[in-house]
């Protein structure tokens, strides 16, 4: 039965995609039951996942999980790792977790007229290269700087530390912006979109740092001024404004 519904399901997207009508219609036929996303209020990762859900006109419901809850039954049987977000998404029955592997999922299935990413060789690496790079160099870095800000016993030599992290992995992406609009390519993909809510944290940890920032990154504030006009993006911050209002 799954192994016939499968084949079905591929047999479905390889028609749509190969058809052009059919693929502007892949919405339509995608979106029948919301996906439920576990998020947080403040934290930035599930953020990411929503501007890609938005991004892609994907229904959706979002469950805010406590720092608390996290870590406790029922939601570690979601994910052991008890860290948000997490994915539900009953049209494919998938329930996955690692924004990093949600967003890879989420283009694989629901990207197939690649509105935000490429299927040539080597931009589809690419987009993917940039995505690791936002997984393995600003979500840690911008994370623990974030820690050690809360903590009341301030410890200088890792704020240092997190702050000279930020400034590098900002001035990665400015090298690579100089002359481009994209990280990849002509266009806007799910791995420009990933680094908005890191990026847009920085403001809550540090104003001086966000102010240096802008001023020594150029490309770095212009490429995220252009992401902020689009109106997924505008409304998944604005819901998260709201959320926040309301802790
Ligand atoms: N690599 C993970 C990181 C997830 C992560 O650290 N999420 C934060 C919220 S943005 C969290 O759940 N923190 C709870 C905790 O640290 O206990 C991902 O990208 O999904």
């Amino acid at each position: 039965m799954i192994a016939s519904s499968s084949v079905y399901q591929f047999l479905v997207e390889r028609v749509i995609h190969e058809t052009p009508v059919l693929s502007s219609l892949q919405f339509e036929i995608h979106r029948t039951q919301p996906i439920t996303l576990y998020s947080h209020e403040i934290g930035p990762n599930p953020w990411k996942v929503a501007i890609i859900l938005s991004a892609l006109e994907l229904e959706y419901k979002t469950i805010f999980v406590s720092f608390e809850e996290v870590k406790q039954y029922p939601f570690v049987d979601i994910n052991p790792n008890g860290r948000l977000p997490a994915i539900i998404d009953p049209n494919q029955g998938v329930t996955l977790w690692e924004s990093g592997a949600i967003i890879q999922y989420l283009i694989d299935t629901y990207d197939l007229s690649h509105k935000l990413s490429y299927d040539n060789i080597p931009d589809k690496y690419h987009t993917q290269q940039w995505l690791h790079f936002q997984m393995s160099g600003q979500g840690p870095y911008y994370g623990q700087l974030g820690w050690f800000k809360r903590q009341d016993e301030k410890q200088s030599i890792a704020i240092k530390r997190y702050s000279d992290e930020v400034r590098r992995v900002t001035g990665v992406l400015n090298k690579v912006l100089e002359g481009c609009q994209w990280l990849v390519g002509d266009k806007c993909t799910y791995t420009d979109l990933s680094f908005v809510p890191g990026q847009e944290i920085l403001s809550l940890l540090s104003t001086d740092l966000v102010t240096e920032l802008a001023s020594e990154f150029p490309n770095v504030k212009a490429w995220m001024t252009r992401m902020k006009k689009r109106a997924d993006v505008r409304k998944v911050l604005e819901e998260k404004r709201q959320a926040m209002e309301q802790l």
